[in-house]
This record gives structure tokens, sequence and C-alpha cells, in this order.
């Protein structure tokens, strides 16, 4: 409704002039060589008291030159500055193609603690325009986007750094991307002004490799969004919850690894709506596969989810006494396997404060944390469930005491539940017989169930914080999508669960070459360009070996899942020998060559992933992917008079005759869903590295660094880059913009709109070098081009404005 209105104002607003109001191609010529000048010292002429004097790249320039005045070009001192501090636009790095200038210039900016480097490419264009170019240019691929999505690299510092504060955000905020030095606010800041402008849906995708910065980056983001979007009361709760659904994820759904002490054990999208105005009125999680195995096994240096620590360590005494549980975690099986309870980047006392707080702000009442960490004690409780074996072998409880706090926390009956722990019941026509359960079957079902009970409780959680974020305001939404999936990991015995979370990042690595790398190269191909091809490691033959249908793993997997007979693990490996043979990224100690299968263990099969090989013990993968829980179990279950368990394992539940779906395929479907959902909106990417694997402060690995610099492909990227164009817009588009700048155009451009935008172009003087002709799109090389032309169509504007108002002036 609101397209008319903003097409007829835009045109009686730019139509009625007469042509002398342009401004002369000198003017024009005034503005670019003023913009040319800028793009990489731009930062180093800020008034050191005021802006700058936060910046840290300013920070350092002052500190060596000490006379850096706003608006003047000290162009002396911001290039000594430079060399000290390195360049913060990548794509202006004078030694452009070298992996070394690229490692250079990030450690240079790392030693002086600025972590972050961006491309500066993109452009915010006006809103009229968008809004007639959305009219015109449908889009017809998903691909086909006018930038390629901007891109940030961050370096993890392992340090607080005194850049994320009001007063920062404060910088930022409706700053250009040009205009101050990258960050991730900047970022943020761009998106969000794009997504108001263009009114279309966003998403920023973070990736980077286990303890990278992915968590710490999205947080930082919504931090951002919470503070600096515009306020009201109402939007305020909204807005709070959104913040405090931080806290309670990363406490059920974090935990100490090898890698990273908050590691995140589950796959996070949210989408952070905005309204027209640009408040911040709601929003929605999509959770992705937990690690739920994690419950009842940790490797030695892990730990449990961090809930747990916190309630035990923190939890109030009278609490801890209506839950049964005492105020050590040693004394608990599901705690102690890691042997590190402590750690000492964790303070669970304070983590339990800050949770409680947040579940109380996300709206839950006394009651929904009764019936929650009723269910976080049941686990507890029920690993403490151990069985001696009779006579024959059979399990019986050990002791009573562990299980009767369970059936009372779960609001189960304590008989029922210590039959379906110790016998399976098995329906044999219209009779049902109980058979026992031996000691190793009976810890198989009691951890099957505490894995479900936990799963389960994690996603009526989410589900359960997205009711208090929704917005039921059926108001013209659009959204930034919020992209935070555990890295990529490889830990010295690596299992299903590795599999699935590098699968993940081989999707999202493919996401971006398609984004970026390959429709960038196609289109150029398609328009005609003369284009000298970047080359690029595709890793889709990965994707593919992981994921097609018949033949990848996972279909083998589900294969051998449902063979009768005698299926196990080793015959799932056996299958994956026969079916993927000489694949050139699979291996095994049977398929290998004299030299790899030293390093490869018979029960093992390796991948060369993208990012590094990793070899996968094949233990547990058929158990995993089946995720069974005994069917008298669940009857339990659903007798419970815990609310919480009562909405988690519903009576209509496996009244279906199907199968239900395999964990492995349930993950594909939902990444398959992520990279639509994702395909939909425009790209920002912050790439996070990874500076150094003993989480060191300051400390700067080259082999490290260039490792994860190789693989993300950021190389290849930046050649893309140089080499590319900034922008294109179609002719049509591009003339109605700029045709007030050129007598030949203006006020109408009777030929075919490809030869009016060369008139118009070659009367703006441009260089053969800052553009191209394609089949229906013009090129421009560098951003700085169009923005000189914005510039002077700005100017253009202005007067006219003030033209029109000069002459209905006195009209009143
Ligand atoms: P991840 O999300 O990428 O790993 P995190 O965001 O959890 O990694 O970061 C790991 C740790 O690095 C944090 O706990 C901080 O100590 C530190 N860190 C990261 N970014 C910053 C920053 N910008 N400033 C200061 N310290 C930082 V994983 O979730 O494991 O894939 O599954
Ligand atoms: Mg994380």
């Amino acid at each position: 409704p609101y397209l008319p209105l903003s097409l007829s104002l835009f045109c009686s607003f730019a139509l009625s002039p007469s042509t002398s109001n342009q401004p002369a191609p000198a003017q024009i010529g005034q503005i670019s060589s003023i913009v040319l000048g800028l793009p990489s010292v731009k930062f180093e002429t800020l008034d050191p008291d005021s802006r700058a004097q936060s910046q840290h790249d300013s920070k350092s320039i002052n500190e060596r030159k000490g006379k850096v005045k706003l608006g003047q070009l000290d162009l002396e001192g911001a290039l000594i500055a430079r060399d000290r501090v390195g360049i913060q636009d990548f794509v202006l790095l004078d030694a452009h193609n070298s992996e070394t200038a690229f490692l250079d210039n990030l450690k240079k900016r790392f030693t002086e603690d600025l972590i972050y480097v961006s491309e500066k490419q993109r452009l915010i264009s006006g809103v009229f325009f968008i809004v007639i170019e959305s009219f015109i240019n449908q889009k017809t691929s998903p691909y086909s986007q006018t930038y390629i999505g901007t891109l940030l690299i961050s370096v993890n510092p392992y340090k607080e750094l005194d850049i994320y504060n009001k007063k920062q955000m404060d910088l930022y905020m409706g700053v250009n991307f040009f205009e101050l030095p990258p960050h991730i606010y900047a970022l943020a800041d761009n998106a969000y002004h794009t997504m108001l402008s263009e009114a279309n849906n966003h998403f920023i995708l973070i990736s980077g490799e286990s303890g990278a910065g992915k968590t710490e980056a999205s947080k930082k983001i919504l931090q951002y969004y919470a503070v600096s979007c515009p306020s009201s009361t109402l939007l305020d709760t909204v807005r709070d919850r959104m913040l405090m659904s931080n806290p309670v994820l990363e406490a059920f759904g974090n935990a100490k690894t090898m890698k990273n002490d908050n590691s995140s054990r589950f796959g996070k999208y949210m989408d952070i709506q905005f309204d027209s105005q640009g408040d911040a009125v709601g929003g929605h999680i999509l959770s992705y596969l937990l690690e739920k195995s994690r419950v009842v096994h940790q490797n030695h240096g892990e730990r449990n989810f961090h809930i747990f620590y916190q309630l035990v360590e923190g939890g109030e005494e009278d609490l801890l006494r209506h839950l049964g549980l005492e105020k050590d975690t040693k004394r608990y099986s599901y705690l102690v396997q890691g042997e590190c309870s402590n750690v000492s980047s964790i303070n669970d006392k304070n983590d339990w404060k800050t949770v409680k707080n947040a579940l109380s702000v996300i709206d839950f009442d006394a009651n929904d944390i009764e019936h929650l960490f009723g269910i976080i004690a049941s686990v507890l409780h029920l690993g403490n469930v151990h069985f001696d074996g009779d006579t024959k072998g059979y399990a019986t409880l050990n002791s009573n005491a562990a299980l009767r706090w369970v059936s009372k926390l779960l609001g189960v009956h304590v008989q029922i539940l210590h039959e379906a722990l110790t016998f399976r019941k098995i329906e044999a026509k219209s009779d049902e017989v109980l058979s026992p359960f031996t000691v190793d079957h009976a810890i198989y079902a009691r951890d099957a169930l505490a894995k479900a009970i936990y799963g389960r409780a994690f996603t009526w959680l989410v589900n359960r914080i997205n009711e208090s974020l929704e917005n039921k305001d059926s108001n013209r939404k659009t959204v930034i999508g919020l992209l935070d999936i555990y890295g990529f990991e490889v830990f010295t015995v690596n299992s299903f669960e590795q599999f699935c979370i590098n699968y993940c990042n081989e999707k999202l690595q493919q996401l971006f070459i398609q984004l970026t790398l390959k429709s960038e190269q196609e289109e150029y191909e398609a328009e005609g360009i003369g284009w000298e091809p970047v080359q690029f490691f595709n890793n889709k033959i990965i994707c593919d070996l992981v994921e097609e249908k018949h033949r990848g793993i996972i279909s083998v997997l589900d294969d051998e899942c449902v063979r009768p007979g005698d299926a196990s693990d080793l015959t799932f490996l056996e299958k994956l020998e026969e079916k993927m043979g000489n694949h050139p990224h699979f291996v095994t100690h049977k398929l290998a060559d004299k030299k790899t299968r030293k390093s490869l263990e018979r029960g093992d099969f390796r991948l060369l992933h993208y990012a590094g090989e990793v070899t996968y013990c094949v233990v547990g993968f058929i158990d995993k992917n089946n995720d069974l829980l005994y069917k008298n179990i669940k009857d339990v279950m659903r007798l419970s008079k815990n609310p919480i368990i009562q909405q988690c394992f519903p009576g209509t539940e496996g009244d279906s005759r199907r199968r239900p779906e395999t964990v492995a395929t349930q993950f594909k479907n939902s990444l398959l869903q992520l990279t639509e959902i994702l395909t939909a909106k425009d790209a920002w990417y912050v790439r996070c590295l990874k500076s150094n694997d003993n989480k060191q402060t300051g400390k700067f690995d080259e082999v490290l660094v260039r490792h994860q610099v190789k693989y993300l492909g950021l190389m290849e990227h930046l050649r893309v880059r140089r080499a590319g164009f900034a922008y294109r817009r179609r002719y049509e588009v591009f003339l109605q913009r700029y045709k007030a700048l050129c007598p030949a155009t203006w006020p109408h451009w009777r030929g075919i709109p490809a030869d009016g935008v060369e008139t118009l172009v070659q009367h703006l003087g441009y260089q053969p070098d800052e553009y191209k002709m394609g089949r229906t799109k013009i090129f421009i090389r560098y951003a700085r081009t169009l923005f000189a032309i914005e510039d002077a169509f700005e100017i253009c504007k202005n007067e006219l404005a003030t033209r029109i108002q000069a002459k209905y002036k006195g009209y009143r």
C-alpha cells in the first residue's frame, strides 16, 4: 500500500526542477576526489576529543601524532599509523592476493587489540530508490542479490576489551560502514539500517571453529539491538526477555569441552523482529540438535551442561532440600566423569543467580521453576540409580533412595518406574510379557530415559521462551536472523555428535560459497562481463558424501538402523566401505594406503572435511541415530504429574505406525529448512578466527590462523571482491535514479536504458576501469564511485528541495 505513495512522492520531488539545477561535473569530481582519498584512512581524521577518542585505532594514531584534527586529512600521520595498526578494510590491502600480507595485517591489528577487519564495500541506498527497485526488479533467484553480503572478520582475543559498552554503541549508531573502524556493532548497525531502508529481511551468519567467538559475537549483536533500537516501556519487556533468553539457553545448552569452557552444544537461530519504526518487537528461536549424550557421559576434562553445576553449587538450601540434592557435585555420577567440576573461568554460584533472574524476566512463575528444576534434579538422581546383577545376571536395584526421588520429582509411581527400568514389556498378540533386563540393558534404559527427559525439557524450554517473545501484533515486521551454531570440532575421539556438528559446518560453508564465490562469479558470466574465474575449493562434494539420497553416509546409516538381524556399528562401517569405496574424502583402515593405515583403528572412518581431517569412531552410531526409548518407559512418563513432563511426553506420541525419522535424518532436514530460511534473506557474515588453541591471551598462532584463513575461503573471497564489482543495478533502475545528473538523460531518456546509462556515466566522467556494462545491468567496481554519485544525487535532491520550498513559500 505504501508503494504508490512513495513512488509519487519521489516523482513529484525529482521531476519538477529544470536541468540547470544539476551539479556541474566539476562538483561531482570534487566530491569523488574527497571520497576517493578516504576509504583506508578516513578514521584517522577524526577529532581525538570526540568520537575518535574511544576508538582503539584512532587512539594509537593520536598517541603517535598527537595533532590529528577533525576534517583535516593528515595523510602522512594516517599512513604511519596504518603501518602500525594494519589496514581495517582488507579489500584495500596493498599486496592483495598474498596470504602472508593478509595474515600480517591480522596479526598487526591483533597485537594492538584491534580484533576486527572488514570489507567496506557496502552502501546504504535511499528508501525511495529501493522501493522503486523492488517494484521494477523482482528477485528471480534466491541468490540474485544486489551486493554480496558484507563480511567482518574477528580474531578471538581471549581477554576482555573495553570496546563493548554504551559509549561504543552510541558511536556506531547510524554511522555508515565506511566511517568508523570495523566492529561487530558496525555490522549490526548497518544490517539494521539496511533492513529498515530496504524493508526486507536479513540474516547474520556467524561461523568459525569451536572456541572462535561465535556465541560471544551473537551476544554482542543482540545487546546492540537491545540497547540501541528505539524504545518504549512495552517493548522494553520484549527486549529484556530477548536478552535474558541467552543466559537461560546457555545454562541448559552449553558446557565445558576441551575446546571451549562455554561451548554451545546446540545450534541456535534467532529471528529478531522489528516493526516499521525499527522497534524490536519480538523474537523467535529455532534450536538444532542438542548433544544429549553429554547428560549421561562426559569425556575427561569436560563437563555436563552448566545448569546442573549451577543448581547444585548455587541453589538455595530450601530448594535443594525440596529437590533432595546435596551441595556437592561429586555425589552425582552424571557430574563426575570428566573430573573437572570446578573450572576457573566459570562461577556457577553467580551464574545460578543470573539464570534465576533471567527466568523471572522471561515470565517463569514459581510453578514453572519448581517443575523445571524438579526435572533437572530428577536427572541427577536417575544417574545415581545403580543396578546389581542377580544370580541369573538380571538387573536389580542397588538402593531405592535415588529412585524414590526420581519418582517424587517426576510425579510417577515408584513401583511402576522401578519395573520400567528393570523389565521390558513385550507385546505378544493380545498378551503382554515382561522380560527382565540384564544390568547393561538396565543402564542403557536408565541413560536413555535421562537423555530423553533432558532433551525434551530443553525443547520445552525453547518453546516456552518463544511464547514469551512472541509478538501477537500482526503488523508488518521485518527480521534480522542471527545464526550461532556449534563450530567445527576435532577431539581425540570423535563420535556421532562430532559427525553431525561437522556436517552442519560443511553445510554453512557451502551456503557461504553459494552466496559469495559461486553465484557472484556466475552472475558475471551470465551478464557477459569479462572475468578471470577465481578458483576455490567447493565443499559440495563433502556435503554430498554425507547427505546424498540413497548413497550418502546418513542414508547408509539409516538403512543399517532398520535392517533386521545382525546390524551393528561394524556392519555399518562395512557398508560404508562398500558404498564409498574410493571417494577422495573418505578413508578407513581397510581402504587406506600403508602409511595412512597406521593412524586408523579398524572401527574408524575418516572424512577429509573442508576444515581438516576428522577420524570418527563408529561405536554408538546406530544407537545414537535410532535414539530409542522403550515403550513402557514412555508410557510411565505419560502418567507423570509434572506438567512439563506431561507436555514432553504427549499421549498421542507413537500412535503412528510409521517409524520415526532417525536423528541424522531429522538433523539433515532441519538444516535443509535452515538453508531455505537463510537464502530468502540478505546476508551479513561474521567469520570468527581462533587465535590459538590454548585460550591464551594475546597469542597469535600464525599456523593456526593461516589454516583457518585457508579453509574458510577468505583469500578467495578477497580475490573475488578485489577483482569484482561492489555494486550492480539494472539499467532502468540506475537510470531512473541518477538521470537528473546529466542533461542528455533528463527529464527522459528516449532510447534503450543501457545507452542512457552509458551516456550518463560518460557525462559523469567514469573511467573505463570503474564500471562494466553487462547484458542487463551496470556493474560498478568500487564502492567509492557509487559513493560519489550518491553524494552528487543528495546535493541535487537538496537543491531541488530548497527550490521547491522557495517556490511555494508564501502560498499558505
Ligand atoms: P564459539 O561459540 O565460537 O565456540 P565462544 O563465543 O563461546 O566460542 O568463545 C569462546 C571464548 O573465547 C569465550 O568464552 C571468551 O572467553 C573468548 N572470547 C570470544 N570472543 C571474545 C571477544 N570478542 N572478546 C573477548 N573474549 C572473547 V563453540 O560454541 O565451542 O563452536 O560449540
Ligand atoms: Mg558457541
